[in-house]
């Protein structure tokens, strides 16, 4: 399988770590809800649409088939924590795109989860190398918490743009906010300007 190490974790040591944050061990577990509700996976389908010319609908087991790759990558919340070499494994996103096939209108996606939970980015950042459907962390099958079934890893943004229990993506013209970006948050996110809340 191939191995991708992200951009993030080549950086040297003084860029490495964004300007307001602190290192911790692992990734503090954040949701929109107190309770996340359990899948049935027999009815769970992966769907993209939108501005593409080839809408794509597929079960759990379909996307386990689709290429993999393997990708260490350092997370930044927001909230101010980062934690080092997260290692996933997934789907490029790249490989989606190719699936697709986005036409040239397409500029930005918008990612629905199965809670409930959005968000919103150029498709640029999503299109990254080291842009990631993962359903595996650290080698084992994505514990629910941290996104079960299927989770957008995007290392180039701050995590709340890694968004959880992905069912959907859809390709836009235009860019929306999404659940904090509605609330204040950045509409790009990216942690080396420390664009944390829009007008940063
Ligand atoms: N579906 C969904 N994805 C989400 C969130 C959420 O509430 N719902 N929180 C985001 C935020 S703010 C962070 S910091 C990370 C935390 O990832 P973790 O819960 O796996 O540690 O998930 C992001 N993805
Ligand atoms: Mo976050």
């Amino acid at each position: 399988m191939k191995k991708i190490v992200s951009d993030t974790v080549k950086k040297d040591e003084r860029q490495r770590l964004p300007s307001g944050q602190h290192w911790i061990q692992y990734p503090l577990i954040y949701d929109i809800v107190d309770r996340v509700p359990d899948w049935d996976m027999d009815k769970y389908r992966f769907k993209v649409w939108g501005e593409v010319e080839n809408p794509v609908e597929l079960s759990y087991e379909e996307l386990l088939k689709l290429p993999s790759v393997s990708l260490v990558a350092d997370f930044h919340c927001v909230t101010r924590w980062s934690v080092r070499e997260i290692e996933w494994e997934g789907i490029p996103t790249q490989e989606i795109i190719k699936l697709v096939n986005p036409k040239e209108e397409a500029k930005f996606v918008f990612v629905y989860c199965l809670e409930g939970y959005t968000t919103n980015m150029p498709l640029e950042f999503f299109a990254k190398e080291d842009s990631l459907l993962a359903y595996k962390m650290f080698g084992e099958t994505l514990p629910k918490e941290h996104g079960y079934p299927l989770r957008l890893v995007v290392p180039q943004l701050y995590a709340w743009k890694s968004a959880k229990y992905v069912w959907g993506i859809e390709f836009r013209k235009e860019d929306k906010p999404g659940y904090w970006e509605e609330r204040g948050y950045h509409m790009l996110g990216d942690p080396w300007k420390e664009q944390r809340y829009w007008g940063d």
